[in-house]
């Protein structure tokens, strides 16, 4: 048998036993695709640094970057397989089986899959198997038609299990249980949000993000596909009464509608990981009323559908003044899916990781001490409420604008305390206060803009921002790990 014969042989198992299983998975789950349940097992098992590392190279592609190189890895292991099969089929037989052993080991321990989910490892484990033997014993000096045949055949049965798998996952998807929904109309609106609350013509982001811009940042490969009919929220731990909520329930009730600014922790500075919408839901403390919870309890620690987990402070939770929410709309739709559909909390004031669990299944009220939430484990902090912080949004770093005077416009922000003013600094000369946007609330973001007489050559410009505290942002610089960047924003451009 030609090398180039195994090692197409090798090739040709490796698609089939992907799209077994990802027909598998279509039926049983997407992220119990074995390639998929392998990429997010990979992602939890990645030390910090390296995906700090990650993210700050990549990017939103660092999860692409990902699954590219699992799959430069399967296919040089697949040609090595075929390779070393050069008498008989069992060393390539068993580099398959080992790999199929990853793919169910990696499904098995995923936290989001059951026990049915197992079927799509298995389905792939067989499938890669089966084709490997069975097109290896084909000859090709004998009869090349149908050996050709045989493996067209095998090529096409895989293509046509693959675009089957994506169709059945298309068929249960949330997309259209989502479309179902209807409009969300909130009893208590938000405030409208007036005209000066943002200085877009003046080079500042819109004040309300739409959905489509609006930061995201989750472990997930894929986003979660949860029904509305099928989620439900568990909420128990240190409670007097546990209780369970389905969609219904929450949509059914008085809706209130509030503006706020999410942050990341992973914001550096200067950074995107800022955006503000209006989110619709209900109180979480009316939620943590109804089960009554119970003296002594710290943490609410609550649960994606995935397996993510974050703890958030019960006393932030339970604070009337404080608006925190379980969240089913986002700027007038029901939640995106990649904003967390069919449910996600949002609480104002801290980071995300801290606050803000999309696709959210369970709440539990306990401790510090019982449980520790996925970042805490990982070396982030247990109390995280945003920094104050402020940002240059033009001109953009390296412009060349034209000479005379120089808008520099931006954003600041200091949820729930607000914002008091915002200075900025030409090169080494005197902190100047720029003007504010109207404040729109205390959890929201406030935008500004200031001129400048600039000569010509390369200058820089710095803002500080300085709170309803009277805190002032430091100038000293640390990094976002364990609890929220510091340090002042600065850009450096050319006036012609
Ligand atoms: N299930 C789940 N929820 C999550 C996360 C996650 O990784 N998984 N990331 C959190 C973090 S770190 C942030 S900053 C916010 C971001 O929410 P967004 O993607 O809607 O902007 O979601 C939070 N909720
Ligand atoms: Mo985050």
């Amino acid at each position: 048998m030609s090398s180039a014969h195994r090692w197409i042989t090798a090739l040709v198992a490796l698609a089939a036993a992907l799209a077994a299983g990802h027909l598998v998975a279509g039926l049983v789950g997407v992220n119990a695709s074995p390639f998929l349940a392998v990429g997010n097992g990979a992602i939890d098992l990645t030390p910090g640094w390296l995906k700090d590392f990650a993210v700050r190279t990549f990017g939103t592609y660092d999860k692409l970057v990902l699954l590219s190189g699992m799959a430069v890895v399967l296919v040089l292991a697949a040609v090595a397989a075929g390779l070393i099969s050069r008498r008989t089929p069992w060393p390539g037989l068993v580099v398959i089986t080992a790999f199929g052993l990853v793919g169910l080991v990696a499904v098995y321990t995923r936290p989001d899959l059951g026990a049915l989910a197992l079927w799509a490892p298995l389905a792939s484990l067989v499938t890669g198997v089966g084709t490997f033997a069975l097109l290896y014993r084909v000859r090709p000096g004998a009869a090349p038609s149908s050996s050709r045949r045989k493996v067209l055949l095998a090529v096409a049965g895989a293509a046509a299990a693959g675009i089957g798998g994506q169709l059945l996952a298309g068929r249960r998807d949330a997309a259209s249980s989502r479309a179902a929904v209807g409009p969300l109309i909130p009893a208590r609106t938000a405030p409208v949000i007036p005209a000066d609350a943002d200085f877009v013509k003046l080079g500042t982001p819109e004040f309300v993000t739409r959905n489509a811009g609006f930061y995201r940042v989750d472990t997930a490969l894929t986003v979660p596909q949860v029904r509305a009919e099928d989620w439900s929220l568990r909420l128990h731990g240190m409670v007097e009464r546990e209780v369970r909520y389905r969609y219904a329930d929450i949509r059914d009730r008085p809706l209130v509608e509030r503006t706020i600014t999410m942050t990341c922790v992973s914001n550096e500075v200067g950074g995107t990981y800022v955006s503000t919408a209006n989110f619709v839901g209900v109180d979480l403390a009316d939620l943590l009323g109804e089960a009554r919870v119970r003296p002594g309890a710290e943490q609410l620690f609550s649960s994606s559908v995935d397996g993510w987990t974050s703890g958030s402070p019960v006393a932030a939770a339970m604070d009337r003044t404080r608006g925190a929410m379980l969240a089913i709309g986002m700027n007038g739709e029901p939640l995106p899916l990649e904003h967390g559909f069919p449910a996600r909390l949002v609480i104002p004031g801290l980071y995300g990781y801290v606050s803000a669990t999309k696709w959210v299944t369970d709440l539990e009220v306990t401790t510090w001490q019982a449980r520790q939430a996925y970042w805490l484990k990982r070396g982030w902090g247990r109390e995280a409420p945003i920094k104050t912080q402020s940002r240059i949004d033009t001109p953009k770093g390296f412009e060349t604008v034209p000479g005379g005077k120089v808008r520099v416009a931006g954003i600041a922000w200091a949820q729930h305390t607000g914002i008091e003013k915002v200075e900025v600094r030409l090169d080494t000369g005197p902190w100047r206060e720029a003007m504010l946007s109207h404040e729109v609330n205390r959890d929201t973001w406030r935008m500004w803009w200031i001129e400048f007489d600039v000569p010509p050559g390369g200058h820089q410009v710095v803002c500080r921002a300085t709170d309803k505290n009277g805190y002032t942002q430091t100038g000293q610089r640390a990094g976002t790990v364990p609890d929220g960047a510091t340090g002042w924003h600065s850009i450096s451009f050319t006036v012609q």
